[in-house]
């Protein structure tokens, strides 16, 4: 019984040392940074770093509406940020406390303010679009040409001629649906429930032929040859291209952004309204604010980050690629979308349920 005691008093005196070492709790989308990022970061700040991964947004809204997620930072889509505001489950997030706030980049930061009123949220991670990633070779024996439309992707019968080599959706209402309405020549923002149940229709008579709705997964499944032809991120899909070529196999993947246009996303940094370590978030966003980190981080994963002056910092094979900082001509092609309220979001679930199951 004293030892037990004696061991107890020990554990207890020896808490308050484990209670200063300083932590992180981050729960960010999976390949979305550049490890070594994290490593530095603790090594210059004596903070450690917790992360946690998901692929989609519907994923953290549940657990950010189900409270005491124990995270300290998340990154939500910009329509999911507004709704999540609303909600009340995120605190502010002061710019006067990040020092490097000076490097956020004013465009995208304004794109972002429509989400999120005030900017007081919410700061920009990584924007890119949704668009075709395919096999070069696989692509061009079935079709004879590369990816330039997605008429070849959301026709029925040129899906039908990709089926035996496999294809990928992304789990993600939201960019298909906006992407399915836009082809269908309906407003890609339409909320009208009959106008997104002839998108869910359409998508339904494409279901036979897609293997798999995934949001992640594509990323090696294109890179291995498992499969020919994904809708996925921009970044991703280049990543995939990346894992293929250092592997050093002769599979060669593209990604594409179609001529119809394609819908253009924001992540943004945001801290849960119970985030247990505050001052450690701010440390921990000062830092992804750094342009060398930020460039770091957009090398990694190949998405264009929030931080202007970082650009200047990426290789031209990334930083002048069109599909990843799209020029001019690109952005004329982008769409983006509102935040659907929170009956319109249960409605497109259900909907999303359809289309995946057909029940
Ligand atoms: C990272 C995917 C981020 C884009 N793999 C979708 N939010």
């Amino acid at each position: 019984m004293t030892k037990i005691l004696a061991a107890l008093l020990i554990a207890f005196a020896c808490a308050p040392a484990s209670a200063a070492e300083r932590v992180v709790n981050i729960f960010n989308w999976s390949d979305y940074i550049d490890p070594g990022v994290l490593e530095d970061f603790t090594r210059e700040t004596g903070v450690k770093v917790v992360y946690d991964t998901y692929d989609s947004n519907e994923i953290l809204e549940s657990r950010l509406l189900a409270g005491a997620t124990g995270y300290d930072i998340v990154v939500p889509s910009a329509t999911f940020l507004q709704r999540q505001i609303k909600a009340g489950v995120l605190q502010p997030v002061s710019r006067k406390r990040l020092a490097n706030a000076v490097n956020i980049w004013s465009e995208i930061d304004g794109r972002l303010s429509s989400y999120d009123p005030g900017s007081a949220h919410a700061i920009n991670y990584m924007w890119y679009t949704t668009g075709v990633a395919y096999n070069v070779a696989k692509i061009k024996e079935r079709i004879g040409k590369p990816i330039t439309s997605w008429e070849q992707v959301l026709r029925p019968e040129n899906l039908k001629k990709l089926a035996d080599c496999g294809v990928y959706v992304l789990d993600s209402p939201e960019d298909i649906l906006a992407i399915t309405l836009n082809f269908l020549k309906l407003d890609p923002n339409s909320k009208s429930e009959s106008d997104l149940r002839r998108a869910a229709d359409h998508l339904v008579g494409l279901r036979r032929y897609i293997k798999k709705f995934h949001s992640s997964e594509y990323i090696n499944a294109l890179a291995n040859g498992d499969i020919c032809l994904a809708i996925g991120w921009a970044g991703d899909s280049l990543q995939a291209r990346n894992r293929a070529r250092e592997a050093g196999s002769d599979v060669e993947i593209a990604y594409a952004i179609p001529s119809e246009g394609t819908l253009m996303s924001m992540d943004n940094l945001a801290m849960p309204i119970d985030a247990p370590h505050v001052a450690e978030a701010y440390l921990f966003i000062d830092y992804l604010l750094r342009p060398d980190v930020a460039a770091r981080n957009t090398k990694a994963t190949n998405f264009a980050n929030g931080v202007g002056p970082s650009r200047a910092l990426i290789d031209s094979s990334i930083a002048n690629d069109p599909s990843v900082y799209p020029n001019d001509a690109t952005m004329r092609r982008l769409f983006t979308v509102t935040t659907p309220n929170q009956p319109q979001q249960k409605f497109i679930t259900r909907l999303w349920t359809m289309v995946k199951t057909g029940r």
